[in-house]
């Protein structure tokens, strides 16, 4: 079948016509694409906006998470990460313990810290500080991204300051972006059956619009396969793309696939690779103004991911050291691909591998190991 028929036979000829012809495909174009069962068609249309962008190229970078806390008093029922305050397993980690979470993959040439934590109610304002200056000290050439809008939202709640001042102590204290989490899905029922304590979406986009204002740039997620419908997505992304052409601050958008495994709704049973690369391919065709579309492999898989970056996707995030958030049990946190492992499977999927900062600059010494695995 020649390929205007298949995109006929999905009725997708018109946003075909789009997409060519770069115009903005509308929220009920969105729902089409969710409605359409052929998979191949959307990946097919997304490649299309994914290679006019990026042609080949496969964005990667050499990070190191950290969580500075698993206490959390938000009780969010798709989160197998936190604890409530006061149980046993909960810890908090000093600036000082941090700096030496840093120091330990000093060998490493990593050049992003990704830390995050849970909204903990007993940290001080200070605390925050103190923790991004002890991670800048301990590692100058690295880009600190951290805290997501929801932490955000408790940072400014106890310093009792406007999210401008609070930007500004953040960022002098070394803070340089922000990542992407704490969005879920943006639906007054998804938030609230499953994360009702927590900063809603009009509260996480006006934190997001705010990070930009003070040149704090961010990423954004939407969390899928749980309890949300098609409307919700496509609401939830063309509120992303509402915001990102009021400030043009968000870098990439990752969509993140939920792990229902020790779970509060872990009867749920999860997205498919078929919807992984579903999500992948409408993101990147409805975030016309968003740079860059990650498949983040720890939640995918890195199997999904190679095939991600044939469906609009043009990172695959890092080399990660220690994920916590989706680990496979208590005692098992190290998820790690090291950089050659990373090159040899984008290069396996017939793309172009590129070490990029934290603000999609290239790394130039990764060129000798790029060649290494491409030859
Ligand atoms: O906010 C929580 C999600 C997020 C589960 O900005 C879960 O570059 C799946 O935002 N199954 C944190 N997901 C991770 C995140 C992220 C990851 C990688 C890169 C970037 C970036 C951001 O993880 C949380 C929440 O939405 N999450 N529990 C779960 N069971």
């Amino acid at each position: 079948m020649i390929l205007e028929e298949q995109l006929d036979r999905a009725g997708l000829a018109d946003v075909h016509a789009k997409v060519v012809s770069g115009q903005r495909l509308s929220a009920d174009d969105g729902l089409r694409l969710y409605a359409c069962p052929d998979l191949a068609a959307l990946g097919y249309l997304a490649n299309l906006v994914r290679e006019a962008r990026h042609g080949d190229t496969t964005y990667y970078v050499r990070n190191q998470h950290i969580n500075y806390t698993n206490v959390c008093n938000k009780l969010c029922k798709f989160c197998s990460f936190y604890v409530k305050p006061n149980h046993e397993r909960g810890y908090v980690l000093t600036p000082a313990q941090v700096a030496d979470r840093v120091r330990s993959y000093a060998e490493v040439p990593i050049t992003e810290i990704h830390m995050v934590g849970g909204v903990n109610p007993k940290l001080p304002y200070q605390y925050y500080l103190d923790v991004l200056q002890a991670m800048k000290q301990a590692r100058p050439e690295a880009h600190l991204k951290a805290f997501t809008m929801v932490e955000i939202a408790q940072i400014q709640r106890i310093a009792k300051k406007s999210l401008a001042e609070v930007f500004a102590d953040l960022r002098a204290a070394g803070l340089e972006s922000i990542p992407g989490g704490g969005a879920e899905v943006f639906s007054k029922r998804v938030h609230e059956d499953l994360f009702w304590t927590k900063a809603d979406s009009e509260d996480w986009l006006e934190i997001a619009a705010a990070a930009h204002r003070s040149g704090l740039p961010s990423n954004a997620t939407m969390l899928y396969g749980h309890v949300e419908n098609i409307e919700e997505k496509v609401y939830h992304l063309t509120r992303l793309r509402e915001v990102q052409d009021e400030t043009g601050g968000f870098l990439t958008y990752i969509p993140l696939s939920f792990h229902p495994e020790r779970t509060e709704i872990d009867h749920l049973p999860g997205p498919t690779g078929q919807l992984d690369l579903r999500e992948i391919a409408i993101g990147r065709l409805m975030l016309d103004n968003f740079p860059h579309i990650k498949t983040f492999w720890i939640m995918n898989t890195i199997d999904i991911s190679q095939v991600a970056l044939w469906y609009g996707a043009n990172d695959i995030d890092g080399t990660i050291m220690d994920y916590e958030i989706t680990r496979t049990s208590f005692e098992a946190t190290q998820q790690r691909l090291t950089q050659k492992d990373l090159l040899d499977r984008i290069v396996e999927a017939g793309r172009m591998p590129v070490e990029r900062d934290s603000l999609y600059r290239l790394v130039p010494q990764a060129t000798a190991l790029v060649s290494e695995a491409a030859g």
